[in-house]
């Protein structure tokens, strides 16, 4: 039985979605032009007043925010209320060392942990489960936002945090956790840690919260299959609030956004333009519920569609692909374009592990991609011959998916170094040059 947290806004009428949409936007614009001075000049420099705004249909006319806006407002430049009415900030992990800032008033926190408690319960969650969450907790965003959802849905929360892979595991025997929260990249390394200690058969999982970082769909089956559970995508970004944005139900085809607080276009990210429906571009959001950090026309950069067919999960708000990869993310090797999604998808069809790494440089003006990954401890046992023809193998199956020629390397099991949060997977010594 399919589980939701607000059923009238979750399951509403395409046209009440469309009529909160427009009866939100329209202050919100007013609201940012008159108390935000860094979104006025740029609404001044393209000539729109908060007038020419009167429904979604004008919302193309609005300047885009980019990180980079985020980086020269910095710190308060973009907050919408006094400072003394926000009650927290979350920020970015930086690892690209473009750390960002968000505000929150109490309102905001109420509104994130509602958007996290519908991810919960579409994953089946109830008042009944053991909510497990080992998304970091402090500046990044997974931690608090799966605990305030989960409160939200009368679970009993174990605010775990990252790390201690024994600790969470005990924890996880011990008080019975039912839904797991982390990343996929450690939700595979906790399966193979809990398979490893013969503890399978002690764990209660029934379902999982993976979100944070791109996974394929062989991952997701290979978490589902080690852990025997069901694994839910949920997608969201620091500048918009963090996780629960969108989220998966049981169909597993694509993630609903909370389209009464997040109003989502598809541009192409070279022109800016909006595309039409169905089309594959950069995700812009618009927020039109928050008070503190109201971001309007908000480029995240990660490229995904759209689809706003009926799902059977009886949800009416419009579903995004898993992100295929970000306009930013995206590699240029020898001048074509790589998304490393496509090299895991290559990865785990061939019944690889998802503990791999993209190393990218340049020699002698050329650029070389090498893919590393470890071999299952069965791989790992054949003899020498049968790991070079593996690696031809791959080699093969990438050339096949990428149209260019990459280095693979079969390493040992558990040489590649593993995350507790979001896996470094590329190493782009380029632009060290
Ligand atoms: O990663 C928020 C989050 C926490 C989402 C926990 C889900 C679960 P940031 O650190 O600001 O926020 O990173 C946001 O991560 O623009 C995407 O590129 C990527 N991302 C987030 N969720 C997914 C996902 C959090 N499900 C950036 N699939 C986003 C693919 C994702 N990429």
């Amino acid at each position: 039985m399919e589980h939701y947290y607000q059923p009238e806004i979750e399951c509403a009428s395409r046209d009440q979605i469309r009529a909160w949409q427009n009866e939100r936007l329209v202050p919100t614009v007013k609201r940012v032009y008159e108390s935000v001075p860094y979104y006025r000049q740029l609404m001044d420099e393209k000539g729109v007043t908060p007038d020419d705004i009167k429904s979604v249909d004008d919302l193309h006319k609005l300047p885009f925010l980019t990180k980079d806006d985020l980086r020269k407002a910095y710190p308060f430049g973009l907050l919408a209320v006094p400072l003394k009415d926000c009650v927290r900030i979350q920020s970015t992990s930086g690892t690209t060392g473009r750390r960002v800032v968000a505000f929150y008033t109490q309102h905001d926190i109420d509104l994130w942990d509602e958007c996290c408690a519908r991810a919960i319960m579409a994953a089946g969650g109830t008042n009944e489960d053991v909510v497990h969450v080992c998304y970091g907790y402090g500046l990044f965003t997974g931690g608090p936002g799966l605990n305030g959802g989960s409160h939200k849905v009368g679970s009993l929360t174990l605010p775990m945090s990252s790390g201690n892979t024994d600790r969470q595991i005990q924890f996880m025997c011990d008080l019975g956790s039912t839904i797991l929260c982390c990343t996929p990249s450690y939700a595979a390394y906790l399966a193979e840690s809990i398979i490893e200690r013969g503890l399978r058969d002690q764990i209660k999982l029934k379902a999982g919260i993976f979100g944070a970082e791109a996974w394929s769909e062989e991952m997701r089956q290979d978490i589902q299959d080690k852990l025997g559970i069901k694994a839910y995508d949920i997608y969201g970004l620091t500048e918009i609030s963090g996780p629960g944005v969108s989220f998966e139900c049981s169909d597993q085809h694509g993630m609903h956004i909370n389209e009464d607080h997040f109003i989502p276009e598809i541009i192409d990210p070279n022109t800016g333009e909006v595309l039409p429906e169905g089309s594959v571009g950069e995700l812009v959001f618009t927020c039109i519920t928050k008070d503190a950090f109201p971001l309007l026309r908000y480029r995240t950069r990660d490229i995904c569609v759209l689809n706003y067919e009926k799902c059977p999960c009886g949800r009416t708000h419009v579903r995004m692909s898993k992100p295929m990869g970000r306009s930013d993310d995206m590699l240029i090797i020898k001048g074509v374009n790589v998304f490393p999604s496509q090299i895991e998808a290559v990865l785990l069809n061939k019944g690889y592990p998802a503990n791999y790494q993209i190393i990218v440089t340049r020699e002698n003006n050329t650029d070389r991609l090498e893919v590393q990954v470890e071999m299952t401890s069965e791989m790992f046992s054949d003899n020498l011959s049968k790991v070079s023809a593996r690696e031809r193998e791959l080699v093969e199956a990438l050339k096949a998916m990428l149209g260019i020629y990459a280095v693979v390397k079969l390493v040992a099991p558990k040489s590649i170094t593993r995350s507790e949060g979001k896996a470094v997977r590329v190493i782009d010594k380029r632009k060290l040059y």
